[in-house]
Formats: structure tokens, C-alpha cells, sequence
């Protein structure tokens, strides 16, 4: 069956589940708030749905139901590869089912049809300054497309109804998913080669259009299919996932919400750690490293002077996860398997080795252990990618498939505007000497 079909199936058979939830057992509790929690950004608090991914704190990211190894694995991989299509994974983000190779030939020969950006986007990001930020021209460029719109067309045009309003979601997701890389490949060549632009190649999966789109070659398209698919989701708490969520709730069509969601990617503390990460490591190697080896004292020192000057070791921590990131476990088994003798990644492998210690001696952060960021940017530096501004693009590209796939089913199940209520100071003080707020 086409995606579009067993999408409907799916919702229609899930649907009760939601309905039954609210009606029969809306009022029963699953969570209390602290006052730490309400200053402190809302951690752990359960108070959002999504079945499209889950993460333990101990385990790392499951993809409907599945670890990231099980998840490469059962799906059909690109010719000649042993990583999966981007569009294979889009159906089983989408559907929690394995698709067969028939069905991920039609996700392909789709997102052909869907793939091109109209050229006014392309001059609005012309217009801006060469010297803007790549994710500030990402989030311009979605926020542009927003006039392509099938979800706000319908909506304006008198015949909104609930029940159909997620096909039209689904039809701006697919034309997200399907233009962020070639929106993407074009910052990157605007930027950093000379406008050197490339054409779109038709044969070609998302993963290889990309690389073949920035100017790389055959080794990058598995770099690419396997970045998009590691960044894509992790539940929906995160600050891309939740503004998106968030935003889109409002029935601002998806092209606001993932602009919206991009502009929450691109702070230090999220996405754009992965910049951070390879900013700091070059400037280690510049200061420490030019006439000598990198070693363990070397890389405790700096970790300390960046401590010591009040910022954050970039790549390390998390706010759910306790225990090292898979995402970065299996991008360090990529670079064990293809990279192993890069400096840079000789050097990422022994930050791994010290930074745990140190951050656990600093005795600050809950989790000691590297995120996804820690390890990606050595990756793209390696195949020659060097400008890490334009890292937290790439992972922008990845998280469109799960900020789509999440508002999709946000949609297709009416889930409500998000409107959290607020308190005051006073009252948290009142309720504090009260030993709780009386219910
Ligand atoms: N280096 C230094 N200090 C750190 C730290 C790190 N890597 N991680 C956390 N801390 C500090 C926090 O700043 C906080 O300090 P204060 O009490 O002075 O405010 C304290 O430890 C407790 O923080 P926490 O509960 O362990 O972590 P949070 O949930 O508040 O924050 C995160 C999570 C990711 C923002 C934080 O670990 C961090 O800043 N990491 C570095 C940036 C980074 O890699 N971000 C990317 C995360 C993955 C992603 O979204 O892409």
C-alpha cells in the first residue's frame, strides 16, 4: 500500500486509543510538578504524546520501538550500501512499519516530484548578507516557502475540517522533507563555493542528492543518509521537536512551525553544539597541539580553562540521557570503520577518554557522557566539509523528517493548542511555606 494509504489506516485505527484516553481516563494522574521543575525548564515533566520515537535515559533513542543498530538494519538499504535511503526510514518514521523496496521506490519517485525550490526563495536567501549565519538563511528559507502551503491554502480556503486537516500536513511535510536538502546544498554553495551551484540529480536517493549536490563524492552519500536518519528524532521534549509541536499546535501551516523549530535548533545548548564541538577541537589543536602530540594532560587542561571561564564543554551532557548517546556511539563506529587513522578523530576518541572524568570532578552535570554533537562535525570535516557553521544545517536537514512526521500525527489525531499554565513567584513562595500548593 502507498505511504499516504497505510498513514490513513494508521490513524484510523488509532484514533480511538486517543479518544478513549481523554474521555475514560483524562483524569487520571501520571506526573507531579516540583517548583526546581517549574523554574527549571520544565525536566522530565510528562506532559507530551508521540509514539514516532522514545527515549530512556539509560538506553538512548528507540525509532518506533527500535534501536538505532536494529533500526539500520531492518530497513532496505540504498544500492550498493549498507545504510538505508532517507525515504525508507521516512516511511517507517511515519508508519512504524517496515517498508518493502516497492514501497520505498514510490517515497523516491515522490519526493522527486515534490523536491524543487521555488526560485524566489533562492533570491530572498541571495539578498541577505554572505556573511549571515547558514541556519539564519535555512530558517529564512522555510519561513519564504511558506507561500507553497497546502495546509494554510486549505485553511483559507472556507472548507477547513479536522478530520482531513492532517492529509494536508502531510502534503507540506513531504514537501519540507523533500526540498530542506536541496534548500540546504544551495546555502552551502552560496556560501562557501562561490555560488557554485548543482543541479538536482533525479536518480539519485535524498542521502546522494545531497552529497552530490555539495560538490562530494561517492563516500559522503552514506555519510549523508546516515546523519539525516541519527538526527532526525528524539522524542518530543527537545527544543526543535517541541517549538514545532508547539508552533504547529496553533495550525500555523508546518512551514512556520519547522522555521520556528529551526530558530530553537540553532542555540549553543542544542543543535548548534555540533559547531561548538569543532570549534573548540581546532582551537585546542591551534593553542596545544603545534608542536606537539595531543595527550590526556593536554586536553584536561583545556577542559578545565573552559570550565573555569564559566562555559560549558561542548558535546557533553544532556537533559534526558544519562549514559553516552548511541547517535554517538554509532557515528564513532563509523569513524572507527572508515576514519580510523584522522587526527581529528584521534584526538575526539581521546576527549571521550578524559572529559567524563573531568566533568564528573566539576561535579556539575547529571550526565557526564558525550551527545550526538560530540562526534559529527570530525565526520564532515574528514570528507572535507570544514566550515562547522553550517553543521547544525545538516542536522536542521535531519530533524525536518521527525519534526514532520510528529506534527503529521499531532494532526491527524487533533491534538490540542499547547497553552501550559503559568504561576507567580509569590505563589511558588506560598506554596513553599505551605509545604504544597492545596489541591
Ligand atoms: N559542561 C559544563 N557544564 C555542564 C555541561 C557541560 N557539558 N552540561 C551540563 N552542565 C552544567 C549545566 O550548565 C548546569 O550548570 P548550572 O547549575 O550552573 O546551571 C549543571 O551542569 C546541571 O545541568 P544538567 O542538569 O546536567 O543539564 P541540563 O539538562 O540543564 O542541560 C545540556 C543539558 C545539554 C544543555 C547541557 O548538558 C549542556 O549545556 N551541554 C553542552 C552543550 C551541548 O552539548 N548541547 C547539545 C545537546 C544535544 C543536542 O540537543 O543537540
Amino acid at each position: 500500500m502507498a505511504l499516504k494509504e497505510t498513514l490513513k489506516q494508521k490513524l484510523e485505527e488509532f484514533r480511538p486509543r486517543t479518544t478513549r484516553l481523554v474521555k475514560e481516563f483524562g483524569k487520571v494522574k501520571i506526573d507531579e510538578v516540583t517548583i526546581d521543575q517549574c523554574i527549571g525548564g520544565a525536566r522530565d515533566v510528562r506532559c507530551l504524546v508521540t509514539d514516532i520515537s522514545y527515549l530512556d535515559p539509560q538506553e538512548g533513542i528507540r525509532f518506533r520501538g527500535k534501536t538505532i543498530p536494529e533500526t539500520f538494519a531492518c530497513l532496505p538499504k540504498a544500492a550498493g550500501s549498507d545504510y538505508p535511503t532517507v525515504e525508507a526510514f521516512w516511511y517507517f518514521l511515519l508508519t512504524g512499519d517496515v517498508p518493502t523496496q516497492e514501497q520505498v521506490d514510490a517515497v523516491l519517485a515522490d519526493w522527486k516530484t515534490r523536491q524543487a525550490v521555488p526560485q524566489y526563495v533562492f533570491d530572498i536567501i541571495r539578498a541577505m548578507p554572505l556573511d549571515s549565519h547558514p541556519m539564519a538563511m535555512l530558517s529564512i528559507g522555510i519561513t519564504a516557502m511558506q507561500r507553497e502551503s497546502k495546509f494554510a491554502a486549505f485553511y483559507e480556503s472556507g472548507k477547513f475540517n479536522k478530520t482531513v486537516a492532517w492529509e494536508y500536513v502531510y502534503e507540506d511535510a513531504c514537501d519540507i522533507v523533500a526540498r530542506i536538502p536541496v534548500l540546504a546544498a544551495f546555502i552551502y554553495n552560496l556560501k562557501y563555493r562561490g555560488d557554485k551551484q548543482i543541479a538536482i540529480d533525479p536518480a539519485l536517493d535524498m542521502g546522494a542528492n545531497f552529497a552530490h549536490m555539495i560538490g562530494q563524492g561517492e563516500e559522503y552519500k552514506d555519510v549523508a543518509r546516515m546523519y539525516f536518519i541519527l538526527h532526525s528524532d528524539h522524542e518530543s521534549g527537545n527544543v526543535s521537536a517541541h517549538t514545532t509541536h508547539l508552533v504547529h499546535s496553533a495550525l500555523s501551516d508546518p512551514y512556520y512551525a519547522y522555521a520556528a523549530g529551526l530558530d530553537g535548533l540553532a542555540g549553543p545548548l542544542h543543535g548548534r553544539a555540533n559547531q561548538e564541538v569543532l570549534d573548540w577541537t581546532i582551537k585546542f589543536q591551534e593553542k596545544y597541539c603545534k608542536d606537539q602530540e595531543p595527550t590526556r594532560e593536554l586536553i584536561t587542561r583545556a577542559l578545565w580553562d573552559t570550565l573555569n571561564s564559566g562555559q560549558v564543554i561542548p558535546g557533553y551532557g544532556h537533559a534526558v540521557l544519562r549514559k553516552t548517546d548511541p547517535r554517538y556511539t554509532s557515528q564513532r563506529e563509523f569513524c572507527q570503520k572508515h576514519l580510523p587513522n584522522d587526527p581529528l578523530f584521534k584526538l575526539v576518541a581521546m576527549i571521550f577518554e578524559v572529559a567524563p572524568g573531568v566533568l564528573t570532578e566539576h561535579g556539575k552535570t547529571k550526565n557526564p557522557w558525550p551527545n550526538v554533537d560530540a562526534q559529527s562535525g570530525v565526520i564532515q570535516w574528514h570528507y572535507g566539509v570544514k566550515e562547522w557553521d553550517f553543521y547544525t544545517v545538516l542536522f536542521g536537514v535531519g530533524r525536518a523528517l521527525g519534526c514532520m512526521a510528529n506534527i503529521t500525527w499531532d494532526r491527524g489525531l487533533g491534538y490540542a493548542i499547547e497553552r501550559p499554565k503559568s504561576v507567580t513567584t509569590p505563589m511558588l513562595e506560598k506554596w513553599a511555606a505551605e509545604g504544597g500548593r492545596k489541591m
